[in-house]
C-alpha cells in the first residue's frame, strides 16, 4: 500500500490510515495512498464499508501549498475525490485536529463525517488566495445553504466541531481519545441501517430555496465590501456560490474550476501564499539551530502598566501565563489594570470569551509598586518610557535585583540595545522584545538581538512568540529595527510631497487605493498629532498645526476637519498651513502627481531601505522584511509586503525611479547597493 498509509480490514471494515507528517498535506505520496487504497477496498469483496482516519497531529490540513507553480503529478486531487465520492461502500471521514481545505473537501465526498469535539473543519483558502477548488464551493452550500457558506469560505474561520455538527458539517460526534473506535462503530450502523449511500453533490434541499435571490448576494458582497477590498479571491468565492445555487452540479464544479485556475495564476494568490510561508520561515536562523536549549518560561513580569505595558502583558495572561505587573503609582497601577478588566470584559461581551475566562486571566496578575517583586521571574519585559537614560536606569536596578537566569527584555522601539545591555553585568541575557500597538492584537514581534546576546535566549524568545499567538522576526541593533525603519521611508516621503502640490487627501488615497487600511495623513490625524514626533527639533507642518491646538480627530481637527460623527473632509486651514510652511522654505508646488507617481515616491523608499536593511544583515532574509511590514504595519498582504512587491514591479524599474528621484531630491534616494545588483543580475528579493 502506499508509501503513507496502512490498510486494515476489521470484521468487514477497511480503515485506510494516512500518515504524512507534519500535517498530511495532500501531496502527491498522499493521493496516490489514497487512490491506492481506496480501489483495493472497492474491489474487496470483504470490505462493506471505509473509515478514513489520519495518524498524527491532523486530519487532512488541504492540499499541498508547495506544489502550487510546480508540474502536476498525477493522480490529481479531483480525480480521487471523484473516486471516493463514486464508490457503492459507505465511506465515513474520521475528523481530529484541523480538516481544511481540500482535506475538508475530501471529507465531503465521504458519505458521513464524525469527529471529536476538538477538531475544526473548514475551507481557508480564502486566506490563501484562493477558493476551494476541490468542489467546496459547490458541496459545501448544499449542506448549510448559500448564506452560512458564504460565510464560512469567505471569513476562511475554521468551525469547531459542536457548531460544525449543528450546521450538518459533520454527522456525529466522537468521544474524545476515541476516533477510531467509535468511526468503526458509527460504519457498523450504517451497514446494519442498510440505507442507500447518499451524496452531498446529490442533494439540492439548502441551494434549491436561495434559486434566482440575486439579494443574498448583492447584500453580501454591500455588507462585506470592506473586508473584501483589495483581495480577488472573496469575489470569486461569491460567484461560485452563485453557481452552486444556480447550476446543476456538474456545471458549477466547471465554474468552480475556471475561477481557481483564475486565482490561483494571480499575483494575489502568489504573495498571500508566500506570506503563509515566510511567516513559518521568521523562525529558522542560520547561527542559532534549531536544537538549541530553550529556558523555560513559567513567569513573567511587565515594567509599566500603560496601554503599552498592559497590552504585552495580556498577551501572557491569554496563554495562562502569571504576570507580575509593576507601575511607580498605585494609581497609575490601578489605572492599567482597570484598562486591562475592560478589555476582557468587551471581548467577554462579544461571546469571545467567557465570563469565568476573563476572572481566570485577571487573577493571573500581580500587582506590584517596586521592582523588587521581579526577584523570581522567569522574564521581565521592560515597557517604560522610550528614552536611553531612564531604561538604563531600570536594567541596571533590575541587574541587581533579577534571579540569574532571568532573561531581561526590553520593549525599546527605536533604542540601542546593547546600550541598555551595558547597564547590566550580563548582557547575554538582555534581548529586544518589540511590540506593536494594540500590544494584545498586533501579531508581529521583533525580536531584537545584541551584539552579546546568548543563543538560548533568542531561541527562547522566539519560541515564545508562538505560545502568545506572535510572529517573532528577529532583527539585529539599528535605530527602529526593521518594521518601524524601513516604514518611516514612506512617513518621511508623505510629509515632503505634501508640500510640492499633492493634498493630504490625494497622498491618503493612492495610499489606501494601493490597499493599506488609512494614509498616512489620516493616520497622523488619528493617533494625535501632539502624540507622534513629540521629539522633533525641527519645524514641520505638524508641528504648526499643533501650535494652532489643532491635534487630530481628538481635538479641533488635523490635516483634516472633522463633523461630529468624525467624518473627515478637507481642510483649508491644513492647506493654507501647508502653503506656508512650503512657501518659508522656498519649496514651488509643482500641482498635482498621479496616483502611480505618488506610490512609487512613498514606497519605493521602503523597498530600498528594506534591500539596506538586507545589506546590513539586520535582517535575515527579504521575506522577513515582508512578514514584519505585513503584521505590524498591516501593509496589504496580498501585495506579500514591500520585497516582494519589488519583485513583482521589477527591480531595474525600482532602481531606474529612484534614480531620477536621488536627482531631484538628494542623495537620500541614492537606491541600495544589494538593490541595484540585484535589479542588474536579474535576481530578486523574495523568488527562489
Ligand atoms: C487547498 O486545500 C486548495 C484546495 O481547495 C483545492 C486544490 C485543488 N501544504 O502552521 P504550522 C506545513 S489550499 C503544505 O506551523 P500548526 C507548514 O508550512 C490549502 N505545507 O502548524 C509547516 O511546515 P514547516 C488549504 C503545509 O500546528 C508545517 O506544515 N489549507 C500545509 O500551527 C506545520 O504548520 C490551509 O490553508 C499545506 N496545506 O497549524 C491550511 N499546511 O514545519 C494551512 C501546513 O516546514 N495550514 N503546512 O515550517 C494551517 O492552517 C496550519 O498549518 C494548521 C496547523 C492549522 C493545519
Amino acid at each position: 500500500m502506499g508509501s503513507v498509509g496502512s490498510f486494515a480490514i476489521e470484521d468487514s471494515i477497511a480503515i485506510i490510515t494516512i500518515d504524512s507528517p507534519p500535517v498530511n498535506a495532500l501531496g502527491f505520496a498522499v493521493r496516490q495512498t489514497l487512490d491506492e487504497s481506496f480501489r483495493r477496498a472497492a474491489s474487496d469483496d470483504a470490505v462493506k464499508a471505509i473509515v478514513l482516519i489520519c495518524a498524527g497531529r491532523t486530519f487532512f490540513a488541504g492540499a499541498d501549498i508547495s506544489e502550487f507553480g510546480k508540474p502536476k503529478q498525477d493522480p490529481d486531487l479531483l480525480a480521487v475525490l471523484d473516486t471516493i465520492e463514486s464508490g457503492a461502500k459507505p465511506v465515513i471521514a474520521a475528523i481530529h485536529g484541523t480538516a481544511l481545505g481540500g482535506g475538508y473537501e475530501l471529507a465531503l465526498v465521504c458519505h458521513y463525517r464524525i469527529a471529536v469535539p476538538s477538531a475544526k473543519v473548514g475551507l481557508p483558502e480564502v486566506h490563501l488566495g484562493l477558493l476551494p477548488g476541490a468542489g467546496g464551493t459547490q458541496r459545501l452550500p448544499r449542506i448549510v445553504g448559500a448564506a452560512a457558506a458564504l460565510d464560512i469560505m469567505v471569513s476562511g474561520t475554521p468551525v469547531p466541531a459542536k457548531k460544525a455538527l449543528a450546521l450538518g458539517m459533520i454527522d456525529a460526534l466522537a468521544e474524545e481519545g476515541r476516533l477510531r473506535e467509535d468511526a468503526i462503530a458509527f460504519a457498523r450502523k450504517v451497514l446494519a441501517d442498510g440505507q442507500p449511500l447518499s451524496r452531498v453533490r446529490d442533494r439540492q434541499d439548502k441551494v434549491d430555496p436561495d434559486k434566482g435571490n440575486t439579494t443574498l448576494f448583492d447584500d453580501f458582497r454591500r455588507k462585506n465590501a470592506r473586508v473584501m477590498r483589495g483581495f480577488r479571491a472573496p469575489a470569486s468565492i461569491v460567484q461560485a456560490v452563485e453557481a452552486a445555487v444556480e447550476l446543476p452540479f456538474h456545471q458549477g464544479m466547471a465554474r468552480e474550476r475556471a475561477l481557481f485556475h483564475e486565482l490561483h495564476d494571480s499575483i494575489e494568490s502568489a504573495a498571500q501564499r508566500s506570506t503563509f510561508f515566510a511567516e513559518r520561515q521568521t523562525v529558522r536562523i542560520p547561527d542559532v539551530p534549531a536544537s538549541t536549549e530553550t529556558i523555560p518560561i513559567r513567569t513573567v513580569g511587565v515594567i509599566g502598566a500603560g496601554t503599552m505595558g498592559g497590552g504585552i502583558a495580556m498577551n501572557f495572561l491569554n496563554a495562562g501565563l502569571p504576570v507580575t505587573l509593576v507601575e511607580t503609582s498605585q494609581e497609575a497601577l490601578d489605572r492599567g489594570i482597570g484598562v486591562i478588566r475592560r478589555n476582557y470584559e468587551n471581548t467577554a461581551k462579544k461571546g469571545r470569551i467567557t465570563q469565568e475566562q476573563v476572572e481566570q486571566r485577571m487573577a493571573l496578575i500581580t500587582p506590584a509598586l517596586g521592582l523588587e517583586a521581579l526577584a523570581q521571574v522567569d522574564l521581565v519585559i521592560e515597557a517604560v518610557f522610550e528614552q536611553m537614560a531612564i531604561k538604563k536606569e531600570v536594567f541596571a536596578k533590575l541587574d541587581g535585583i533579577a534571579k540569574p537566569g532571568a532573561i531581561l527584555a526590553s520593549n525599546t522601539s527605536y533604542l540601542d540595545l546593547d546600550q541598555i545591555a551595558a547597564a547590566t553585568s550580563r548582557p547575554e541575557w538582555v534581548i529586544g522584545m518589540h511590540f506593536f500597538s494594540p500590544a494584545n492584537v498586533m501579531r508581529l514581534l521583533e525580536v531584537v538581538r545584541g551584539q552579546k546576546t546568548s543563543n538560548e535566549v533568542i531561541a527562547t524568545a522566539m519560541g515564545l512568540a508562538k505560545k502568545i499567538a506572535k510572529v517573532p522576526v528577529l532583527s539585529r541593533v539599528c535605530h527602529g529595527f526593521i518594521a518601524n525603519r524601513v516604514m518611516t521611508r514612506r512617513g518621511e516621503q508623505a510629509n515632503a510631497i505634501v508640500l510640492e502640490g499633492p493634498t493630504p487627501q490625494e497622498i491618503d488615497k493612492a495610499i489606501t487605493d494601493y490597499g493599506f487600511a488609512m494614509g498616512p495623513f489620516q493616520m497622523m490625524d488619528l493617533v494625535g498629532l501632539d502624540v507622534i514626533g513629540r521629539d522633533d527639533t525641527e519645524r514641520s507642518v505638524r508641528g504648526d498645526l499643533v501650535k494652532l491646538d489643532r491635534l487630530g480627530q481628538k481635538k479641533n481637527g488635523g490635516y483634516y476637519d472633522y463633523d461630529e460623527a468624525r467624518k473627515a473632509t478637507p481642510s483649508p486651514v491644513a492647506a493654507s498651513i501647508i502653503a506656508d510652511f512650503a512657501q518659508s522654505k522656498g519649496i514651488a508646488d509643482t500641482g498635482p502627481q498621479s496616483a502611480e507617481e505618488i506610490v512609487a515616491r512613498l514606497l519605493y523608499p521602503v523597498v530600498n531601505e528594506g534591500a539596506k536593511v538586507l545589506e546590513e544583515g539586520i535582517a535575515i532574509r527579504a521575506s522577513d522584511i515582508d512578514v514584519a511590514c505585513i503584521l505590524g504595519y498591516n501593509w496589504p498582504v496580498y501585495t506579500g509586503g514591500p520585497m516582494f512587491w519589488a519583485d513583482t514591479v521589477g527591480l531595474p524599474k525600482i532602481v531606474a525611479k529612484l534614480e531620477e528621484l536621488a536627482a531631484h531630491h538628494g542623495e537620500a534616494f541614492r537606491p541600495a547597493k544589494l538593490l541595484k545588483e540585484r535589479a542588474a543580475s536579474g535576481g530578486s528579493f523574495t523568488r527562489a
